[in-house]
């Protein structure tokens, strides 16, 4: 529907943005961290920078936290890097770890900036990836005794909590984001994960709200509409299919604590259903969110399968480029959308039906917790001239109005990402940031930051409330 005037930014509308422990902090073996899989993984061919510096945000938090509350920002989303504070996973914290949030955390909330926490983001200790990681039924007690630390040490300064970023991601290309342990590449194995990651996840939510029953929790899945590649109605049930698969697994895993009937079917007919003992469906239906957060990037267009290799894409593997599988879906490329310099499609109004079926499915507040465009900025003169993501960050915005015009409750944005971090593909040569940090690939020089043209223009959307775009 087309309105002749869209409804307004709720007054208490979240304007944030966000990162990523291992993507922005450096300092990856500081003061009695322990690495995670992120530090040990094998790197990819284009994936030159490392994270052991990333943008240093470990020694520059205070200056960053400076920086954003220019920006205007009123919320920031950050994650805990599990191997900081606690070394192994599990035992003894480090103190100088759990010392760095507590530093982080004060600072924001001395600028007004509400911190939003996400616990796990890709970034699983070495050390219980070692005894098998989200293979053992172990790194589920590892996990809710990792969360009742976070909320016995920053619960009074935190109230609103993400789960795990992108489990979807993390259990449909494993490889490529070298966080869900070993595999083998057996899906299987990567559904048991899945089983044992949802069970870890209901727990700490129910955790959370025995402990701070102020605060809220949410999971942050990657989510976005499917689109049949034509009104073939085989070309739809493929669409369904895949967002059962790709989706909705995850959030009726979260939201309902129920397998989602088609994902099952599925898993059954692959001969892929996890072993599920006695209570974890109770500790599933227990464990209850109060709000959904998602990363959206881009919709995803696929056709019925053909059932051979052109149901695959060619476009590499990537988490946000659709795959294609045999015998459930095929590969399209949307030709109505143009694609970001490192192949991603651009649907703003994709984000619009993505808020649309989110909250049909589930009427839960929604709140997106990431969406950006990567891109190779360039310093010049000292400034960085991103009219190209003004662009894309003004028309997802206007879509997000759109959908809040419709009746959806969305309480908040956090675009991808705050200051420029190492892309998980594409090093740092791939920026996302309103703050560009001046470093190469491997020429480090000064870390220097530089406001770019986009955090001038963020400024202006956050302290209009969103009423001036442009
Ligand atoms: C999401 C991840 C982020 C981030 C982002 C951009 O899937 O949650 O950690 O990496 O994608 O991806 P990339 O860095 O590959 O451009």
């Amino acid at each position: 529907m087309q309105y002749s005037q869209v409804s307004p930014f709720p007054s208490d509308f979240l304007w944030g943005a966000s990162t990523s422990a291992y993507q922005v902090e450096g300092g990856w073996d500081a003061d009695g961290k322990g690495p995670s899989v992120m530090d040990v993984r094998e790197r990819h061919s284009d994936d030159i920078a490392d994270f052991t510096v990333a943008a240093d945000h470990y020694h520059h938090y205070r200056e960053d936290v400076a920086l954003f509350a220019e920006l205007g920002l009123t919320a920031y989303r950050f994650s805990v890097s599990w191997s900081r504070v606690l070394p192994d996973g599990d035992g003894e914290p480090n103190p100088a770890g759990v010392a760095f949030y507590h530093n982080l955390i004060d600072e924001l909330v001395a600028h007004g900036i509400e911190p939003i926490l996400t616990m796990y983001h890709f970034d699983l200790p070495d050390a219980l990836d070692q005894r098998g990681g989200w293979n053992n039924r172990d790194t589920i007690d590892a996990f809710v005794a990792y969360a009742r630390l976070l909320f016995e040490e920053y619960g009074s300064k935190v109230s609103t909590w993400l789960t795990i970023n992108e489990q979807n991601m993390m259990i449909l290309h494993s490889q490529a984001l070298g966080s869900a342990g070993r595999n083998g590449g057996d899906m299987g194995v990567m559904y048991q994960q899945n089983h044992h990651m949802a069970v870890a996840q209901a727990k700490a939510m129910t955790l959370c709200h025995e402990i701070l029953p102020e605060a809220k929790i949410g999971p942050a899945p990657n989510i976005v509409s499917v689109y049949p590649a034509s009104p073939d109605p085989a070309d739809i049930v493929a669409a369904d299919d895949w967002d059962a698969v790709r989706n909705l697994l995850y959030l009726d895993l979260a939201v309902r604590g129920s397998y989602h009937p088609t994902a099952w079917a599925y898993l059954t007919e692959r001969g892929w259903t996890p072993d599920i003992l006695d209570g974890d469906l109770d500790t599933l239906a227990a464990g209850r969110p109060d709000f959904i957060a998602f990363n959206y990037y881009s919709t995803q267009t696929v056709g019925a399968p053909r059932g051979d290799g052109a149901d695959l894409s060619q476009r590499g593997e990537d988490q946000q480029i659709v795959r294609g599988e045999v015998g459930l879906y095929r590969a399209v490329k949307n030709e109505l959308l143009d694609t970001n310099a490192f192949g991603w499609e651009i649907d703003p109004v994709g984000m619009r039906t993505t808020l649309r079926r989110i909250w049909d499915r589930y009427r839960l507040p929604l709140i997106i917790t990431e969406n950006g465009l990567g891109a190779v900025d360039e310093l010049v003169d000292g400034r960085i001239h991103d009219d190209y993501r003004i662009d894309y960050l003004r028309r997802h915005i206007e879509q997000i109005q759109w959908a809040i015009s419709d009746g959806v409750e969305v309480f908040g944005y956090c675009p991808w990402t705050a200051i420029d971090i190492v892309s998980t593909h594409q090093g740092f040569k791939k920026r996302y940031g309103f703050i560009y940090v001046d470093r190469g690939e491997d020429d480090l020089r000064e870390l220097a930051r530089v406001k770019k043209d986009s955090f001038f223009w963020y400024q202006i959307v956050i302290s209009s409330q969103g009423s001036k775009l442009s």
